[in-house]
Formats: C-alpha cells, structure tokens, sequence
C-alpha cells in the first residue's frame, strides 16, 4: 500500500483536533483531520458549555468567533449555592475578565465550517487502527474509511481522539519500545487516575434559564447546577449515584429534586419538556508525559477532569493552542524547543486545571462516607471561598481560565 503524506496528522475531530488544525492552517501548515464519526454525530453530540476569556479570545482571533459573539451568552460571574443563600461571584471586578456560554457543539461546528470553506481536509468516517513508525522520521497513520485500508505519512502525528482513542496506548508502547532498546533518557508512561463515588444526571430542557448566570448549588440531597443553552433551552445536572439508572428519573422527579436543590429566596425553577437525559461518570485522569518521539497527545486523550470546573473542552483548546505553536516553530523555523517542551508546559499547566476541578468536586458534592467533622470543613471552605475576597479572587481566576501558554506567555 502507498501511503498519502502529509506534514501533521491529526486524529479526531473534537475541540483539540480541530482547533489545531485551524491554528496550523493559519500559519500555512498542511494537515489532514481523520475522525471516526460522522460529521452529523460530531456536530450534535451535546457536552461542555463554557469557554474560559483566553480561549473564547483565541476564537475570535482566527476568525470562528462570530456566530459564539452573535448567539452564545457573556458571563460576568456566576454563583454559589448553600444553606439556601446565593453568593455572587463577580470574574469582572475580581479579574477583569467574563467567560462565554456557548455549547462546544456549536464551536465544533464553526471550527468544521471555517476548515472547509478553507478548503482544508476533514475525513470523517474515517477510524485510525495503528500509529506506527512513531520513533522515525516519518510516523504512519493506518485507517480504514469506506471498508477500505489506507495509510498517511506524517511529519507528526497529533492524538486527539479523546479518552477512548488510540493515541494514548500507542504512545505507552513507543516508551517502552524505547525503554526496550536502551534509549538512555527513556522513561516509561505514568497515569494518575481518581475515580468519584457519584456522576451527574444531566438534561436538556426547552425551557428559559431560570437565571442569567449559572448557579452552582451544595445541598443535604447532593449537588445540583444550572446552566443554560439559548434564550429557550436550559441545562442543568443533579448529583446521582455512579450506576444510576435513567428509568428511575421520571420527568417529575428531576423537577422536584431540582427545585429543593436550587431553591433560594425569591426564585422559582420553569419547567417543561424534558429533550434528553444522560449520566455522566466523574473521573480525573493524566498520563505523562505526552509526547514520544513524533506523537504527540492532546485534550482528552491525555488527561478528564470531573465537569465541575467546567475546564475539560477549555484544556483541550489550550493544549491545541500549545501543540500549534510549537509545531509551527519546528516546521516553518527548524526551532525544535517548543516540540521539545511540549509535555512539560502542558502538564504543568493541566496540573492546576486538575486541582481546581477536584476541588470544586469536592467542595460542593455529597459524599456518603464524610464524617460530621468532613462536613463542617466543607461548609468552612464554602463561607470562605464566597466570603473572602482572597477565596473570591482564586476562584475567579481559575473558572475564567489560567494564563493559556502557561508562565513563558
Ligand atoms: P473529544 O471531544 O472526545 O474528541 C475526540 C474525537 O476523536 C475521535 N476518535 C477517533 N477518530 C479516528 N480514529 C480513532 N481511532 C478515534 N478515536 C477517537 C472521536 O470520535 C472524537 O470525535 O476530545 P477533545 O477534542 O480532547 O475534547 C475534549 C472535550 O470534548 C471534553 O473535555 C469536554 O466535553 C468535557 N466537558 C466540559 N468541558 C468544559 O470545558 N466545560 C464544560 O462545561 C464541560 N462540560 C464536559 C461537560 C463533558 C461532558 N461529557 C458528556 C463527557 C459536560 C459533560 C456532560
Ligand atoms: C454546561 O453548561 O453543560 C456546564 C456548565 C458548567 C459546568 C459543567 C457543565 O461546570
């Protein structure tokens, strides 16, 4: 078989691959996207809903900011929820900065629109069974597409197929191919896993927000939050068990539960249809490091965050905007630095997504084992996270998203 080239292949069409595919084909770097799916099941598939100031930003500055700027919502701030009382946290006084709700399936579907009309390449339909060659020149990618085996020849290869991709088995393997052969600073793959004793019942319903900014609420019955699609349709999620079943969640049971979770003076929760239900395991999760020889990972498939912080499709992005950098210095310039670094300046900075996340988890969810003493300590960290100007200022920071390049800027 002859392989096609190209100079970076890239695999999934989520946030990571296709933000890094418009990054690269801004600087006039070819790549070509495989995605296993269909372009309408990447389109549709319902997720994360808020983009952090700097990554809203990036999107505007390659032009796919448009339509978020026209149809999603500016936040300001948002709140936290406990013993019935509201706490506002303000992100423009605290950090100058606001973030946008805007559905990732609506920034997948302008970063699809604004690669094709570029005439760029998307393959969708399109699933990688081997990355091979990761230690040479020239990695291959071995897909099949249409009941037929094909193979792409790359400079590089980007793995951004998500949790459940290829990529990060493949990258395991090169270590220890390399760990085999005595390379001398070769160290095998290392992952940190934590798994959270409850997920998250989410829906979609056609009904107006109940607020204009999201409500974060800590509750006896567990955890609940408000969010928000459109002028008309609205998300929200309730802390249930891991294993829950959704035949036990009649649409009136979720709008009762959620009405004694997010009530407060003066507020009643709309209700009305109920368009789709799921639930959401809570997991944190990194491999290190994130890169062997040309391989490179990014987004999911190197790392979750339980959806707490609302961070994961934003670290994905940011990961994208590290890789593109990097690569268009070592493509264009022969400045290998940046390719080398790659690993370290992500993770350093995925590090403290990764703690804000458990932290937000940890202080608004019930947790059945938590003695009485574990319960007062969260109570304690919810008074001073909204009562104190320092508590508001760090959590501010985070939820508007830290620096995107890390500390180098
Ligand atoms: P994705 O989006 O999973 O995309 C990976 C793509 O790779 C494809 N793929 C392959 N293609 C070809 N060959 C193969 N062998 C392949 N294997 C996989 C897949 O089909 C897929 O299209 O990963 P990416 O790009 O890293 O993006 C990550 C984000 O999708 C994810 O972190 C967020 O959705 C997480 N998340 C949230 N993040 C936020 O920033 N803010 C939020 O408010 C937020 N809320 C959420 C969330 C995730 C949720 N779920 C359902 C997991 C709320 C929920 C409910
Ligand atoms: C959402 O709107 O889906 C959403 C918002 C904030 C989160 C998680 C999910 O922290």
């Amino acid at each position: 078989m002859t392989a096609r080239q190209t100079r970076v292949g890239i695999i999934g069409a989520g946030p990571a691959g296709l933000a890094l595919a418009l990054l690269l084909e801004r600087a006039g770097i070819e790549s070509v996207v495989l995605e296993r799916h269909t372009r309408e099941y990447v389109e549709n598939r319902i997720r994360a809903g808020i983009l952090e100031y700097e990554v809203a930003e990036l999107l505007r500055a390659n032009g796919v900011g448009a339509r978020m700027d026209r149809e999603g919502f500016r936040h300001a701030g948002t709140n936290l929820l406990f013993d019935g009382a509201l706490h506002h946290i303000d992100f423009a006084a605290l950090t100058g900065k606001h973030v946008m709700l805007y559905s990732q399936h609506e920034v997948v579907r302008d970063l699809i629109a604004a690669r094709l009309a570029q005439g760029g390449e998307i393959r969708f339909g399109a699933e990688v069974a081997e990355i091979a060659a990761i230690g040479g020149p020239r990695p291959v990618l071995h897909w099949r597409e249409a009941g037929g085996e094909r193979a792409l020849a790359c400079e590089i290869v980007a793995a951004c197929d998500g949790f459940h991709g290829v990529g990060r088995a493949a990258l395991a393997g090169a270590l220890t191919g390399a760990m085999d052969a005595g390379a001398l600073d070769a160290g095998g793959m290392e992952s940190f896993d934590r798994a959270y004793p409850f997920a998250w019942l989410g829906i979609l319903a056609a009904v107006p927000p109940a607020k204009e900014e999201l409500v974060y609420a800590s509750h006896a019955e567990g955890f609940a939050l408000l969010s928000m699609r459109s002028a008309t349709v609205s998300r929200l999620y309730l802390q249930c068990a891991p294993d829950e079943l959704l035949s036990a969640w009649p649409d009136g049971r979720i709008w009762e539960a959620l009405a004694r979770r997010l009530a407060h003076p003066g507020f009643t929760l709309p209700t009305g249809p109920i368009l789709q239900k799921s639930v959401t395991p809570m997991r944190s999760f990194v491999s290190e490091p994130m890169q062997a020889g040309r391989l490179f990972l990014a987004g999911d498939a190197a790392h979750i965050v339980p959806p707490t912080g609302a961070k994961g499709l934003n670290a994905a992005v940011a990961d994208a905007a590290v890789l593109a950098r990097a690569l268009v210095r070592a493509l264009r310039d022969g400045d290998e630095r940046g390719l080398a670094g790659y690993s370290a300046t992500c993770l350093d900075r995925i590090w403290k997504i990764e703690r804000f996340s458990w932290w937000m988890t940890a202080m608004m969810h019930r947790f059945a084992d938590h003695s009485a003493f574990d319960r007062r300590m969260q109570h304690a960290e919810l008074e001073y996270y909204t009562s104190s100007l320092a508590g508001r200022t760090a959590l501010a920071e985070n939820y508007v998203g830290l620096p995107l390049y890390g500390e180098e800027g």
